[in-house]
């Protein structure tokens, strides 16, 4: 069984029970126009784990664990869209209005595909999400179920907003998590850092985490 040189300690997993939870590496948070810009964030730091991204995905399905892309969005008439989260920071553009990148965080716009890197490939799957978590309003739980996953590996963005949250979800429900540290971004690097730490504090308490290089050298990928 393969190991990860993990922190705070060892994470062994058998991949056909694992899947890598890739976390809304949209346009939307991730280039000028979209959604993270319009909640007024400096979006360029976002941009530059897309080639570790690439890298922990292609080593995951070389290994035959099972990828999934998580995107945060909306159906077209906002029905799924609490009025709550739509007022919330008062934005310079509102969930579903038209900024460059096309209707904010609304399925089917350019803004809410992926980053053309991190594109789905084929066998991989999509999970359309209107909440932080991609556990909540979606089909992720039976998803994992019907494929008989217990271990789930993360990436994505943002670390504490919706990675962080979907992990917590994830190990309340019994997963063995773990964060893959440089496959993860915040707009604020002081809350990058408070995550990783408060997630394998207390033994763990959240789950692990661990550097990419860990990850592929478990899998027998080259770093
Ligand atoms: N604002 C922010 O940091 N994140 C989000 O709104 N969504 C995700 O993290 N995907």
């Amino acid at each position: 069984m393969p190991v990860i040189r993990a922190t705070p300690y060892d994470y062994a997993f058998e991949p056909a029970r694992t899947a890598v939870v890739m976390i809304d590496m949209q346009r939307d948070f991730i280039e000028p126009g979209g959604f993270g810009a319009a909640l007024g964030n400096d979006v360029s730091r976002l941009a530059a784990i897309v080639p570790t991204a690439a890298r922990l995905l292609d080593a995951c399905r070389r290994a035959g664990i099972a990828v999934i892309h998580t995107k945060e969005c909306h159906r077209p008439d906002l029905a799924d869209c609490p009025p709550a989260k739509r007022a919330r920071g008062n934005p310079s553009l509102r969930i579903g209005e038209a900024g460059s990148m096309g209707r904010l965080l609304v399925d089917g716009e350019p803004g809410s595909d992926f980053v053309p890197e991190l594109a789905p490939r084929d066998g991989d799957i999509v999970v359309a999400k209107p909440g932080k978590g991609a556990f909540y309003g979606t089909a992720l739980g039976e998803i994992l179920r019907l494929r008989g996953i217990t271990h789930l590996l993360f990436g994505g963005v943002t670390t504490e907003v919706c990675v962080q949250t979907t992990m917590r979800e994830a190990n309340d429900r019994g997963y063995e998590c773990l964060l893959v540290e440089d496959a993860t971004e915040s707009y604020f690097p002081a809350f990058k850092t408070a995550t990783i730490a408060m997630i394998r504090a207390q033994g763990g308490i959240v789950g692990w985490t661990a550097g990419s290089g860990a990850v592929l050298s478990a899998l027998g990928a080259e770093p």
